[in-house]
């Protein structure tokens, strides 16, 4: 093992009052990601060589990247094996709680009935929704087991209807896969778990191989080449794909005031440092005296001493800002400007600053809500936008698993009241055949009476 660093783990301060703007916004810049030249250049040839190659190919991938040798299928297909599964109670009691949370919020998403809406008398213009039929969630495997996100990926999956459901996560070394993912895969209905990672498993899912299901939409979070391989097989029209979001590395911004406890807002930007050394942690101090600030670092660095995984935090911690600002308005302002995937809020009213939140992809609100109960277990779900994407991506939801169908229905009347507007867009149009699919049936109305 690395011997760990030392020295003080700290984060770099800024003053708004001191800094000009520009500045800010720099500091608030995410450390810059590989290349997508570079990383497209790894990725590409293991598309096409599982897309030519299927299963053996697949399989050749999962031996060489995650030192499975033994493995020798790359899909487990449901019914999954009950010793696959077998967990500790407190493990699978705390899985069926989340599950359940999760659940109950993703099912109050649903639409129950159609959407419709008479905009003339005789048109009726109706939306609905149908589920996506097949879908392929990635779950990654790398520093951290996630049965979290098989959770967050599986759950709104099975309340939206999907058909088949398919888990791709890479096996362990010794070709089995984590028995926590295993369940929850079971407890959402899976047809099938892929064992394995990267571009590789994305391209299998994309395409399908001779047991790999072929999906129709891909989900969930991934490293620099799940997200370019992701992103590839959006773009092949031959894929016939779409993907959740693209996902750049995890972030929180925490705003504090003085109200905040020290020691939690320490913790929260802890938890999301601790992911990855790429992670990135915001605060936003609103007028901390010199002390106050003291004392948050100090509890940073104190906290940040006894985590298993310092050596991460360092790393994070290492391209990490505190901004010193005078208001809550001039906090949410650079927030909004940041977008952040989290955002914690530990300041009086906490609810109604939420009013000013324009870009993030979760709030978290007031000093008991720590973000680590919406990674695992409030019922929000932690798929979300990165890397500045909350200004126009929504985190994984419902929606994310149907598609909207829309339908218009005109009687006789409603096509005369419309009939108009039509045929004049048509002429405009020079489209004549779209003018007489009107005229041809206002012709047959007035001959019939109707
Ligand atoms: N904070 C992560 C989700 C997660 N946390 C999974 C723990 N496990 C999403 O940014
Ligand atoms: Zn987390």
């Amino acid at each position: 093992p690395k011997k760990s660093q030392t020295g003080r783990i700290a984060m770099r301060r800024y003053n708004a009052a001191t800094t000009s703007s520009e500045e800010l916004l720099s500091v608030l810049q995410r450390p810059s990601q590989k290349s997508t030249e570079m990383i497209m250049g790894i990725v590409n040839p293991i598309i096409t060589g599982v897309q030519k190659g299927g299963d053996t190919t697949l399989l050749e991938y999962t031996h060489k990247f995650e030192k499975a040798t033994s493995l020798t299928s790359p899909v487990l297909k449901a019914p999954f094996p009950q010793y696959m599964m077998n967990l500790p109670v407190e493990t699978t009691e705390a899985i069926d709680i989340s599950y359940e949370n999760i659940r109950k919020f993703h099912a109050a998403q649903k639409e129950d009935k159609p959407l419709q809406v008479e905009t003339m008398p005789g048109i009726i213009c109706s939306r609905f929704a149908r589920p996506i039929e097949r879908v392929g969630l990635y779950v990654p495997g790398g520093t951290a087991v996630l049965p979290s996100t098989a959770l967050m990926l599986g759950v709104p999956a099975m309340v939206a209807g999907c058909k088949k459901i398919v888990i791709a996560t890479p096996p362990r070394a010794d070709g089995s896969v984590t028995p926590e993912i295993v369940y929850v895969a079971h407890k959402v209905g899976a047809e099938s778990i892929v064992l394995a990672g990267g571009a590789q498993a994305v391209a299998a899912m994309a395409y399908g191989t001779e047991s790999v299901t072929k999906v129709d939409k891909i989900l969930g979070p991934g490293n620099q080449f799940v997200t370019a391989a992701k992103m590839y097989v959006s773009n092949d029209t031959n894929a016939g794909v779409s993907i959740d979001m693209p996902a750049g590395p995890s972030e929180v911004l925490v705003i504090a005031d003085k109200e905040a406890n020290p020691a939690f807002v320490a913790s929260d930007l802890l938890s999301q440092a601790e992911h990855g050394v790429d992670s990135q942690v915001i605060l936003i101090a609103i007028d901390l005296s010199e002390k106050e600030l003291t004392a948050i670092e100090d509890e940073l660095h104190d906290q940040a001493m006894a985590l298993p995984r310092v050596d991460i935090v360092r790393g994070a911690i290492e391209h990490s800002v505190t901004l010193v600002v005078k208001n809550v308005e001039e906090a949410l302002r650079l927030s909004n400007e940041y977008a952040p995937e989290h955002l914690i809020l530990q300041i009086k009213d906490a609810a109604s600053a939420v009013d000013l939140v324009e870009n993030a992809g979760s709030v978290f609100i007031g000093e008991w809500t720590p973000e680590s109960v919406g990674d695992y277990s409030a019922g929000v779900n932690h798929s979300l936008p990165t890397y500045g994407y909350a200004k126009q991506y929504s985190g994984v939801n419902l929606g994310s698993y149907v598609k909207h169908i829309t339908s218009s229905n005109l009687t006789a009347q409603g096509l005369r009241n419309v009939g108009g507007a039509v045929m004049q867009l048509a002429k405009v149009e020079e489209l004549e055949a779209h003018r007489r699919a009107v005229s041809i049936r206002l012709k047959y109305m007035d001959e019939n009476k109707l």
